[in-house]
């Protein structure tokens, strides 16, 4: 029996850069999930010829939401719902099911890099049927849904048996239980050279995957060690936990630090990578090596030839804002389109559709190309697993190698976290008016040339999104300031520096970017008006 339930709207429910991301408690509360589903629903017309995907990375809560989507779908008529088996669906495969099976889009359950469990971070990524989240204007379509919301209407049905593939119904929905593992597989195996990569890993090569106890681990084992024949072991933290056991899933140098400390180690293996809880975001490393990745782009982009997939040519590339220069220099030297963005995959899904790009990246551990609407870890793992499979280089080498021949963008992202949201939003706003103030400011060795709020403007819709302030050095330094869009804690203050140099490249990035941290810190007024005297996190 379908029931309409009366409710009243919560206002706090509007979708930052990645969906809507909050406290699990917040989550749980009574009608919270419900309103915004049926928000969501509320801005589809025709559902009953709709289908869509629901998954997600197996997080804690993730069961019960699913089935209440599948409730409240079965509610408003869905025609049909596609399901991870178990629930589980990462981000990237996510993407690839909505594409290959034309869906009108999905629910992917994931705060992503952020802790899970009862106190720590719940959330959902909105997909449409482009295979990637939702653009501004329909999010602000459904955030216009939770703000005026009274009723949602959802079934009594029993809950769905979600741990078998197959077939069953829901009110008139009818529900396919997938296997969320095997499309995506078979569409890295047209992507990649499996052959070349199989002979890689069955060599004496060590590479070592870790799943941070994220969704990627089954999709790791199955694809590394059962087809492409690495040791079994080479997938590390590889079953998805609901709390993730403990381990913040986001694979950086402080979160992913176990992993870090063995490849600095003695008898470190040859190569590692690791993905976030819901596997759109990856880092690379070598053996002494950590491969940033604003640099990981580049050199992805300037060994494109190496893949057989975009053998005969790419479109172009593109990178948010807040990126390193490094892939620019690549880009004119390999005289393709390229292109800056927001902060957000969505802004990417434009430049894809009308062949404008083929590959983009982001600073914060997201790589990833057209095969897809999203940003996809185990792709840009294996892209390394190719480029080391063609040159038989060292990761080091590899990244040296691209110094010597473009020059370097050391790089840092200073993290100020838990911020008062007024007093970060006063930050933004006063440093966004003395902006051009600061234009031929000395600082130190460094003089201001050019200082602006960053606006991009879609080419396909002509949409306009402002994100971040930048500030040029005359000799190509740059720092970009910007106010995190997937936190739960307060506000959290992003600012990227970064340093362009053609000698010393392999100094400590920390040392080369002293003077820009502290000018960083100088022109925010960040201690003055926070107390903080140093980055929480420094990336
Ligand atoms: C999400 C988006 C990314 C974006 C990141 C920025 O990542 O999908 O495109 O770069 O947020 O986060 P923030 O606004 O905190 O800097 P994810 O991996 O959380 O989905």
């Amino acid at each position: 029996m379908i029931e309409t339930i009366q409710t009243v709207p919560y206002t706090d429910q509007k979708m930052g850069t990645a969906g809507l991301r909050r406290k699990t408690q917040t989550a749980m509360q009574p009608h919270y999930l419900e309103n915004f589903i049926q928000s969501i629903f509320n801005t589809i017309p025709n559902l009953a010829e709709k289908s869509f995907l629901i998954g997600g990375d197996g997080r804690y809560f993730n069961k019960t939401a699913i089935q209440k989507i599948i409730k409240i779908a079965a509610g408003n008529h869905v025609k049909k719902l596609y399901i991870g088996q178990n629930g589980l669906v990462s981000t990237p495969a996510g993407s690839h099911i909505i594409l290959k099976n034309k869906l009108d889009g999905g629910f992917i359950l994931t705060a992503s890099h952020n802790p899970g469990g009862q106190k720590e971070d719940f959330g959902i990524k909105y997909a449409t049927k482009t295979g990637g989240q939702c653009q501004p204007s329909e999010s602000q379509a459904i955030y216009e849904q939770t703000l005026a919301i009274g009723e949602y209407k959802i079934s009594d049905h029993p809950d769905i048996d979600l741990s078998h593939i197959g077939r069953t119904q829901c009110e008139e929905t009818q529900i396919e239980i997938i296997d969320p593992i095997t499309d995506y597989l078979n569409l890295m195996q047209q992507i990649f050279d499996f052959p070349k990569l199989k002979s890689l890993l069955t060599s004496n090569f060590r590479f070592v995957f870790d799943g941070m106890n994220g969704v990627t681990g089954p999709y790791a084992k199955k694809l590394f060690e059962e087809i492409l024949g690495a040791p079994a072991g080479t997938v590390i933290r590889a079953t998805p936990l609901e709390d993730f056991g403990g381990v913040h899933p986001d694979p950086n140098l402080t979160y992913a630090k176990s992993l870090v400390d063995l490849m600095y180690g003695n008898d470190a293996p040859d190569f590692a990578a690791a993905n976030d809880g819901d596997g759109d975001r990856n880092m690379i490393l070598g053996q002494n090596f950590f491969v940033c990745p604003s640099d990981s782009l580049a050199i992805l982009t300037d060994n494109y030839k190496l893949i057989p997939a975009y053998r005969n040519g790419i479109f172009g590339v593109a990178k948010s804002a807040a990126t390193s220069m490094a892939v620019k220099r690549v880009a004119d030297a390999l005289n393709i389109g390229y292109y800056e963005v927001p902060t957000g995959w969505k802004y990417f899904i434009h430049l894809m559709d009308s062949n404008r790009i083929t590959i983009c990246g982001e600073e914060s551990f997201g790589t990833g190309a057209s095969h897809i609407r999203e940003k996809d870890g185990i792709w840009a793992t294996l892209f390394w697993l190719s480029i080391i499979a063609e040159t038989r280089k060292s990761v080091k080498e590899i990244a040296l190698e691209h110094w010597k021949k473009y020059g370097r963008s050391y790089y840092l992202r200073n993290d100020f976290e838990n911020l008062p949201q007024d007093v970060a939003d006063k930050l933004m706003t006063d440093l966004q008016n003395k902006l051009p103030s600061l234009i031929g400011q000395t600082f130190g060795s460094f003089t201001v040339s050019d200082a602006y709020p960053f606006v991009y403007n879609d080419p396909v819709d002509n949409s306009s999104t402002q994100n971040g302030l930048i500030i040029h050095f005359r000799d190509g330094s740059r720092i970009v300031y910007r106010l995190s869009g997937t936190g739960t804690n307060g506000a959290t203050l992003r600012s990227y520096i970064e340093r362009y140099v053609t000698m010393d490249l392999l100094e400590n990035p920390e040392d080369m970017l002293k003077d820009l941290c502290r000018i960083s810190r100088q022109i925010s007024e960040i201690t003055l008006r926070t107390g903080k005297e140093r980055p929480d996190i420094v990336t």
